[in-house]
């Protein structure tokens, strides 16, 4: 039976798979114990790859909708609908009325993580949208303002800490995020067995917090609070030692004049820890020679997420655990990633246009998600009539879900670059389906700059494709027809060209990086290994690394521990790390005037489990196996109030919508707090997911209001939304 090696592209840990295949059908997946990363480490989600690809339910063929009917056409057919569609639009509204959004597999896409840039860039759009404002804007808003690049993220060095605080992330479940390293969950008894510990900082017992050494419970939204206390008694007790950081740093003055009135007898209630664990927890952080924080979703997608992000980066900074073993540092990846040549200089650029209905400024170039119905159901000059989306499914991971399902059969025209005929897709006219993973190459590009090891891998396809054509050659159509091309009248090739010089360009390269007669994502992953730091460079080192070199080593090469030096990261004005940015500091009578205000009585929150993968592996029956992941998670003090048990169904009001759930009573989860996970509301009409809509669950979204915002970063406050819980 032939065996394939190949990266899995559904998450950020990219392990290593050895896929068995008979024919054109897979008959077994497993962890690649010789893969040079993840040595035989696979979840649920890997092992799946198979029934994803041989879905009955996944699209094949372009479709075009007429009405309530679908029919499948073929990709001549579908583009000449497209122009039609977009010309129609522009022609007649022009060019702002077009926008785009990108979901998140665009990352995780050998195609996509390369070219739907290019459907806006060849299409002449200026006002994009995307996951990110519901994900990770906070974390790119402080990278921006503190290190002078929004993609220059430091990571925490798991594999060689002693004390990891692991906030507002469950890896236990997620396998790691802005954070790539296989089997994150299994370094928790790695550095107990080092003589280190892990400390969990969430609402709820989580997996991780179940294989920690302690859980602190805390309430929603809160973290901002409990940072600032860490660092007031950092100043306090005179244990502000900045380490390998020393005379690299502006505004430490600044930074801890505002965090002096936060004591943490001042915050212990607010935050539902006492006072004198902040007090201790400062202490450890302080006086443990290799430790780090790490701070993801649970504080980017909350009210004071900005301000939450930057306290981890600040705390790392102030106890001298930044650049340096164990501690939080740059990636250096194999692969050089567009991030990483950034050259200009300055501050955040924030509030150079704002929304037109809610006149929200940008900022990093986005607007907030929730706006996007409100730009769309409103009338008036630069109202949008037409959306394309890519890889993505906002009418369940959009805040306000309900508004923009409404909105989205307002439009004169949608086109979906998307494999399923799903909640956001059967509003769109035309839906253009990419390959399956298993029929094209891979290589990831951005989720190597979150790794503190530098490995470089590439996979051939699993399956052939025949003669349907690759994402990025969609892109590159589908984005010049925007521009005003005629659909018959595109030549690809051209397109591919011009588009990798403008990438090459980015790297100081010219049309002499172009000497290997590849085309595609093959010829930018050459260009970009070369161009990286273990890279053949063009002939400067032959022994350097090519993409001709990795097909010769399936499982991957291993370049060991891998960090870039400061002065190679930082981008800001002085050329220091800038840690009192105005943007971030002046939020900080909003946290003040919350917590002076009542404090609601429940708060919704919501939760990631390893079988599922936001809102599109619900159709894979392996993984929907076992009992219902969508239900709402309440604590027994909770449910006794309201007179509820396990399996009873509830009612969840907030003020933008209302929706059914079903109970699960459980103490894992703080009192005051309910949870229930995003990526469910299944079962609509018009989809085509047999299995998903057999348990459809509830879309938490249609419970998040539009105004649910960190104000600095303008990223959706989806946990900690204040909800009316009752017996249904
Ligand atoms: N309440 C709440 N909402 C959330 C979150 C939360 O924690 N709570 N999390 C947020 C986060 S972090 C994210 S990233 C977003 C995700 O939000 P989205 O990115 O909008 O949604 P996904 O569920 O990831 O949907 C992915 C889409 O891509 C399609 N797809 C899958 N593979 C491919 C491919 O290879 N090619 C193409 N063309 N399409 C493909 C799928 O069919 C699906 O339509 O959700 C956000 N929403
Ligand atoms: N299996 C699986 N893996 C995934 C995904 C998936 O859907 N399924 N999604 C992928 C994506 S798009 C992303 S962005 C990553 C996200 O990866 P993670 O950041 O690890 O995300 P979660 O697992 O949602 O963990 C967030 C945690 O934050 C907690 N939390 C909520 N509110 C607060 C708060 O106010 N304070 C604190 N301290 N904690 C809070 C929640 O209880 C939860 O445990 O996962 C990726 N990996
Ligand atoms: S952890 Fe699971 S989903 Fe993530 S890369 Fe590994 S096998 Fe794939
Ligand atoms: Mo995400």
């Amino acid at each position: 039976m032939p065996t394939h090696l190949r990266t899995c592209p559904l998450c950020e840990a990219m392990c290593g798979l050895e896929i068995e295949t008979e024919g054109e059908q897979v008959v077994r997946i497993r962890g690649d114990r010789d893969d040079v990363w993840s040595k035989g480490f696979l979840c649920p989600k890997g092992a799946s790859l198979g029934q994803l690809h041989h879905d009955p339910d996944r699209l094949r063929v372009p479709m075009v909708r007429e009405g309530d009917e679908w029919r499948e056409v073929g990709w001549d057919e579908a583009f000449t609908r497209c122009e039609e569609l977009l010309h129609g639009v522009v022609a007649e509204h022009g060019r702002d009325a077009v926008t785009v959004y990108l979901g998140n597999p665009n990352v995780h896409s050998y195609s996509l993580s390369r070219y739907s840039g290019a459907v806006p860039g060849l299409g002449g759009i200026s006002v994009t949208w995307s996951a990110g404002t519901v994900d990770q804007w906070p974390k790119n808003l402080v990278c921006a303002e503190l290190f002078g690049n929004p993609w220059s993220i430091p990571i925490p060095d798991v594999a060689n800490t002693d004390l990891l605080v692991v906030m507002g992330a469950n890896p236990q479940a997620s396998n790691g995020s802005l954070l790539s390293y296989p089997d994150l969950i299994g370094e928790l008894d790695r550095i107990r067995k080092r003589g280190g510990r892990t400390i969990v900082i969430d609402p709820r017992r989580t997996g991780t917090a179940e294989k920690a050494d302690e859980w602190l419970p805390i309430v929603p939204g809160t973290d901002a609070a409990l940072l600032l206390a860490v660092v007031s008694v950092l100043d306090e007790e005179g244990l502000v030692d900045l380490g390998p950081v020393t005379g690299r740093v502006q505004g430490v003055d600044a930074v801890l004049s505002a965090a002096r009135p936060f004591t943490p007898e001042a915050v212990a209630g607010w935050c539902g820890i006492d006072a004198p664990r902040i007090r201790t927890l400062a202490r450890e952080l302080a006086t443990t020679p290799r430790a780090v924080v790490y701070g993801r979703i649970g504080l980017c997608n909350q009210e004071f997420g900005s301000l939450a992000s930057w306290l981890v980066e600040v705390v790392n900074i102030l106890t001298g655990h930044f650049d340096t073993e164990g501690g939080a540092r740059f990636a250096r990846p194999a692969i050089a990633t567009i991030s990483s040549t950034a050259r200009r200089r300055g501050p955040a650029r924030r509030g150079r246009w704002t929304t037109r209905v809610r006149g929200v400024p940008e900022v990093l170039g986005q607007a907030p998600l929730s706006c996007l119905a409100e730009e769309i159901d409103t009338p008036g000059d630069g109202q949008v009539r037409a959306l394309i989306t890519i890889a993505g499914n906002p009418a369940l991971s959009a805040p306000d879900a309900g508004r923009l399902q409404a909105a989205l059969p307002m439009l004169d025209a949608m086109i979906s670059i998307d494999n399923a005929l799903n909640e956001t897709t059967r509003h769109a006219h035309v839906i253009l389906p990419g390959l399956s993973f298993l029929e094209q190459a891979h290589c990831d590009e951005a989720l190597w700059g979150f790794a503190l090891r530098a490995v470089a891998r590439w996979s051939p396809p699993v399956f052939e494709p025949g003669d349907r054509p690759e994402e990025w050659e969609i892109a590159l159509r589908l984005g010049a027809i925007l521009g005003g091309a005629r659909a018959d009248e595109i030549d690809v090739e051209a397109l591919d060209d011009m588009w990798f010089l403008a990438r090459a360009a980015r790297h100081g390269l010219t049309e002499d990086a172009d000497d290997r007669g590849l085309r595609g994502p093959d010829r930018i992953v050459d260009m970009t290994l070369r161009a990286g730091p273990f890279g053949e460079r063009f002939g400067e080192d032959p022994d350097g690394v090519t993409l001709a070199m990795l097909a010769d080593h399936p499982h991957g090469i291993d370049f060991g521990p891998s960090s870039a030096p400061l002065d190679d990261v930082l981008r800001t004005t002085s050329g220091d790390i800038e840690l009192a940015p105005e943007s971030i500091l002046s939020d900080l009578d909003r946290l003040r005037d919350r917590m002076a205000a009542p404090r609601p009585p429940l708060v919704l929150i919501g939760r990631r489990h390893v079988r599922s993968n936001n809102s599109w592996m619900h159709n894979i029956p392996a993984l929907m196996r076992g009992r219902d992941r969508s239900t709402l998670l309440v604590h027994p003090d909770d449910a006794a109030s309201r007179g509820l048990s396990t399996g009873d169904s509830v009612r969840l009001t907030t003020s933008a919508g209302s929706v059914l759930a079903v109970a699960e009573v459980s103490d894992e989860i703080c009192v005051g707090v309910v949870s229930l996970p995003h990526g469910f509301g299944h079962g609509q009409p018009g989809t085509r997911a047999a299995v998903a809509d057999e348990r459809p669950g509830p879309n938490t979204n249609e419970l998040i209001p539009p105004d649910a915002l960190d104000v600095p970063s303008g990223n959706a406050a989806v946990n900690g939304v204040p909800v009316e819980l009752t017996p249904a």
